[in-house]
């Protein structure tokens, strides 16, 4: 395979002035008819289109029959043509048997498409990239038993056909590029509202889900109105289309998909009702909702000039999503969410074989580039010029960028010229933002001085050893100054009050704060206010002052997040020296405070007391030391349970649960469902009645809480409450899903048996992502006991499920191979096991590009 590289970019060779696209559908033999009017851009008499797995039946110019061309199997190259001409193309596809869902595929009766990033040349040969835009009219002629015959833009034509088929003809009036194609064709209950937009204008609105569905829709439709009408008052941003569609479908590689009027959604990220989905899933579902709505400015509108370009519209989006979010719920816990993937997955990606700038510069694979750095770190990278511009210059940006790009193809830099156009705040330093790689680190070193009441701050800056930039970043530091009884202090620089956020623009810098009256704890890179480490030599005392007293929940958070970490450091070496792995006295004092005290928002005491996962606390240490760290997750787990079990008992009582999904039900429901994990490790009478009574609740978020106490603590009722919820819910796989993702969860000698015995279970499915992530992605994440098993045989699994998946959807399997980026960070004996699965693969004869690209990076 071909790496492409940004610094080769050129622009199209043609421009296309309309598509019209007519479908027959067939399960193998769907007739694709595309008709473009083209024109040279210069003097070229040749075109070269790009096209994959099609089966090409005619090509006319202007009208008549054209043979000038070669056919390969990636492209069709036509030579000796007009300037302007009108070419079509007639092939043929199989959506049957295309199980790599990409392009147009049946997925459980239902005919769907996905096009992003490349895979509308699966569908007919075309200039299959996002700077080609232009204007499509797509006819849809199906049989009978698919009612709903579906594309972009409004509905301007249907009907009955002589043989007893129908079709409809579909227009979108805004130019866009092949990536945002949407086809769907197939039979399904409506959920149907509308919304009135700021200026007046009835938008319809429609949600496609599958027969037998309708009632876990409203969740859905609320979200897409809530998201409405916030882009509308936070952005100034309307809809622009008479009808909105979002169609619910279950095989899907994503979550969802922008595709212009026609979202495409995973069924996942749409479907729910307080019996089937948990608290968490509602909140995904509101948050993707939002997010493929407000593609429709922010990548839909002005779309990215090439694929290196997309974080422009990922990068954003994604930003814009944890801004809706966290208007309406609440900010702290978003956060909180937001960091927890830089943390865990982020910067793990920055340390592996896949490190790249949010703007990657070489691609091979696009799919493998839909990545948590070009989605979150881009998200930080627009917080960040977020915090520096503020709300109103941003949002005057915003007006810039949709002013000069709106119905273009653009770049990162444009995004950040508009910018600093409109805000007049000079960005060159910022921009090294979308070009550097690896996580920047800040060491910070504090210095108080009583006799002038003085606090210096001096910060270093130093780039990741894989980074090719090493001249200084433009770093919005954020701190703030704790008093002891944790108020914060005024900032005062030069006798003059300073934001909390610093700008760091050297390598290194000091900064003095003035009027000190005591010596201040730190919180340093205050809500995250930058993506990157902080070096600093925190005393377990300190952090204990900003979980107790700090008025931020963000901070509270991060200090207890520190905290475990130290606790980590000294329990990995405690394992190392065959001693005892117990947490600190005053941290477990401090827990049991909050637990008693319970002041504040519950969702926040709930993750104060969480143990930090595996793969969050890996993060901290360049070689992973695993059965210390699974050791001590354990350990410091035990000792909270056993240490708390009386102020655990109070809180869990004392959780008033509505039932409702207001905030405040939420939150006490995670609050039960923590309690409730470490008591279920000590249990007694009371705690067992407690759980098997809120088994049988009807709300999925305490059932699935409840299920999971039993099983993690392997108390003997468990397997009958796994057994009774799979025969209750065998009917849904969605919620089996839960039950795949717990049940991978288990350890013991006949764990890994098991866990592939239930390859066999009539719900479990290869060719579905959302079964293969469910079961085996939890496998590699959740259980690090397993899947890290001295004996490689965890390795193994997945090494043996990869080989399937590569042949049947590598997009997925791609995704899956992600905990094998990680080899080079284990101890000798388990990287040379997992090296081991990834040199299996690179031996496939018909190993995919999706895989190939990430298989080399790693072993090279
Ligand atoms: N564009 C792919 C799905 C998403 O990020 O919305
Ligand atoms: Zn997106």
């Amino acid at each position: 395979p071909q790496a492409k590289y940004l610094k080769d970019y050129q622009g199209p060779s043609h421009q296309v002035a309309s598509l019209e696209l007519t479908f027959d559908l067939h399960p193998t033999k769907t007739n694709v008819k595309a008709k473009a009017r083209y024109t040279a851009t210069d003097e070229q008499t040749s075109l070269r289109l790009d096209g994959v797995d099609l089966n090409l039946l005619s090509v006319s110019v202007d009208g008549q029959p054209f043979e000038q061309y070669e056919c390969t199997h990636e492209h069709l190259l036509l030579s000796g043509l007009p300037k302007d001409f009108e070419l079509e193309i007639e092939t043929e596809i199989s959506p049957q048997t295309n199980t790599s869902l990409e392009g147009l595929y049946l997925s459980g009766g239902t005919y769907c498409t996905q096009c992003e990033a490349e895979g509308f040349r699966k569908i007919t040969y075309f200039l299959d990239r996002p700077d080609v835009l232009t204007i499509y009219t797509v006819t849809v002629i199906g049989q009978q038993s698919m009612p709903h015959l579906l594309s972009n833009g409004n509905q301007i034509e249907s009907g009955q056909l002589a043989d007893g088929r129908h079709f409809a003809k579909w227009h979108d009036p805004f130019k866009k590029p092949s990536y945002l194609f949407a086809l769907v064709a197939g039979d399904f209950d409506l959920l149907e509202d509308e919304f009135i937009t700021r200026s007046g204008r009835k938008v319809d609105l429609v949600l496609f889900v599958d027969k037998g569905n309708l009632t876990k829709a409203p969740h859905a439709m609320a979200s897409l109105k809530r998201a409405m009408e916030w882009d509308e008052k936070r952005f100034g941003l309307e809809y622009d289309l008479d009808i909105y569609m979002i169609v619910a479908v279950d095989f899907f590689n994503m979550g969802a998909m922008e595709n212009k009027g026609l979202n495409v959604f995973n069924s996942s990220c749409v479907l729910a009702n307080q019996q089937t989905a948990t608290d968490r899933d509602y909140h995904t579902i509101e948050s993707i909702v939002g997010h493929e709505y407000f593609h429709n400015w922010t990548g839909n509108r002005v779309t990215c000039r090439d694929w290196f370009q997309l974080s422009l519209k990922e990068g954003l989006t994604v930003f814009r999503d944890q801004e809706f979010s966290s208007d309406l719920g609440s900010r702290g816990l978003n956060r909180i969410d937001a960091v927890m993937a830089m943390r865990t997955h982020q910067f793990a990606e920055d340390v592996g074989p896949m490190a790249h700038s949010i703007r990657p510069d070489k691609v091979i694979e696009m799919n493998n580039f839909y990545t948590v750095t070009v989605y979150n770190k881009g998200a930080e990278v627009i917080r960040m010029m977020h915090t520096i511009l503020g709300e109103e210059n941003f949002q005057k940006g915003m007006q810039l960028y949709f002013e000069r790009h709106d119905g273009c193809a653009v770049t990162c830099d444009d995004f950040v010229a508009a910018m600093q156009d409109a805000s007049n705040v000079d960005l060159s330093q910022f921009k090294l933002w979308y070009e550097q790689i690896g996580t920047p680190m800040l060491t910070v070193e504090t210095e108080y001085r009583a006799q002038s009441n003085t606090y210096a701050c001096s910060i270093k800056q130093k780039h990741a050893q894989n980074d090719p930039i090493q001249s200084p970043l433009h770093i919005p530091f954020a701190i703030e100054l704790l008093d002891k009884s944790g108020h914060a202090l005024p900032l005062i620089v030069n006798g003059e009050r300073v934001s909390k956020v610093i700008d760091v623009t050297q390598e290194q810098q000091t900064v003095v704060f003035e009027r000190i009256p005591e010596r201040p704890v730190a919180v340093l890179l205050e809500d995250f206010s930058a993506p990157v480490l902080v070096k600093y030599d925190y005393h377990l005392s300190e952090l204990i002052h900003i979980i107790a007293h700090a008025s931020s929940d963000y901070a509270r958070w991060e200090a207890a997040q520190q905290a475990f970490q130290l606790e980590v450091f000294k329990g990995v070496e405690q394992f190392n020296s065959g001693s005892d792995i117990t947490l600190a006295s005053e941290l477990l004092d401090t827990f049991s405070m909050l637990l008693r005290d319970r002041r504040g928002d519950l969702a926040l005491l709930a993750e104060l007391i969480r143990v930090p996962s595996f793969d969050t606390l890996s993060s901290c240490f360049e070689q992973t030391p695993v059965d210390a760290l699974n050791t001590c997750i354990k350990r410091f787990e035990r000792n909270i349970a056993s240490q708390l079990v009386e102020p655990l008992k109070q809180a869990f009582e004392a959780c008033e649960e509505s039932g409702e999904l207001t905030h405040d039900a939420v939150s006490a429901r995670a609050l039960k469902n923590v309690c409730l994990y470490y008591l279920a490790m000590v249990a007694d009478d009371k705690v067992t009645k407690w759980i098997d009574n809120q088994s049988e609740s009807d709300n999925m978020t305490l059932k699935f809480g409840a299920l999971k106490a039993a099983f993690n603590a392997q108390l003997p009722t468990a397997e009958d409450a796994m057994a009774n919820f799979d025969s209750q819910w065998r009917h849904d796989l969605l919620v089996m899903d839960k039950w795949f993702a717990l049940q991978a969860t288990q350890i013991g000698e006949q764990a890994i048996a098991k866990i592939k015995s239930l390859y066999e279970h009539p719900c479990f499915d290869k060719s579905n992502p959302n079964r293969v992530r469910a079961l085996i992605g939890s496998f590699a994440r959740n259980n690090p006991e397993e899947f890290h098993r001295i004996d490689g045989e965890g390795y193994k699994l997945l090494g043996d499920l990869l080989i399937e998946l590569n042949a049947i959807n590598p997009q997925n399997a791609s995704r899956m191979l992600t905990p094998f980026m990680s080899w080079k960070r284990l101890d000798e004996q388990r990287s040379k096991l997992m090296r081991a699965q990834l040199e299996r693969l690179s031996q496939l004869t018909d190993l995919s590009d999706d895989l190939f690209e990430k298989v080399e990076k790693a072993l090279g």
